[in-house]
């Protein structure tokens, strides 16, 4: 990549890795997908449970973005297939006061984000990667995709969104990383 290009891509102190990187904390879940399920609760009229086979029948959205870790590593043109975060808040109808959305994953892991972040159009719950399942490393069978902020807002083996009046601080913001999580402002810690 010319380096014009390379500094309009990646955010700042970022090197661009062309490997994928696996990081996360804990054990990588076990996943069935005859009890799997996934749940939209909180400030919505409509809560939902699906099951896995009812969440590959929502309409997808296909979308390549790049992803930023914040220990420093950036991976170019990620090619996503899912379901877009704004397509589930069609189905689940947020309510007024809803203001945030909490996700929660296997293993305790949450994140959180403003609503008119999480509903951006390149923002989606993924099951595909590359054209392919994707990999339980990298989230399998679904994780949170959220280009534009650092990737710990990227949760993997997501279970739940909960629609939200207040902010809740998840398990890297609990432990001094940033809420915000800008690459491009560098807000790495809080
Ligand atoms: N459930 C869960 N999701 C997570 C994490 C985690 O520890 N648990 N780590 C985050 C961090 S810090 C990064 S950089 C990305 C890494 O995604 P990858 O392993 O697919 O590269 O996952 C994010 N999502
Ligand atoms: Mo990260």
């Amino acid at each position: 990549m010319a380096v014009s290009e390379e500094k309009q891509r990646v955010p700042p102190n970022q090197k661009v890795v062309t490997k994928f990187p696996v990081l996360h904390y804990g054990p990588i879940p076990k996943f069935d997908p005859k009890t799997w399920n996934f749940v939209v609760d909180g400030l919505v009229e409509n809560p939902v449970k699906l099951t896995y086979e009812e969440f590959l029948n929502l309409p997808k959205t296909v979308s390549t973005s790049d992803f930023h870790c914040v220990t420093g590593w950036s991976r170019l043109d990620n090619k996503w297939e899912g379901v877009a975060v704004k397509t589930i808040a069609g189905l689940v109808k947020p309510l007024k006061d809803a203001k945030y959305v909490t996700i929660s994953c296997e293993e305790n892991y949450t994140t959180s984000l403003p609503l008119r972040d999480i509903l951006d159009d390149d923002v989606l719950l993924a099951y595909k990667f590359d054209d392919k399942p994707l990999e339980p490393e990298h989230g399998g069978p679904l994780r949170l995709v959220v280009p534009k902020k650092y990737a710990y807002k990227s949760a993997k083996w997501v279970r739940k969104l909960r629609f939200t009046a207040e902010q809740e601080k998840g398990f890297w913001e609990k432990r001094g990383y940033s809420n915000t999580a800008d690459p491009w402002k560098e807000e790495r810690y809080a």
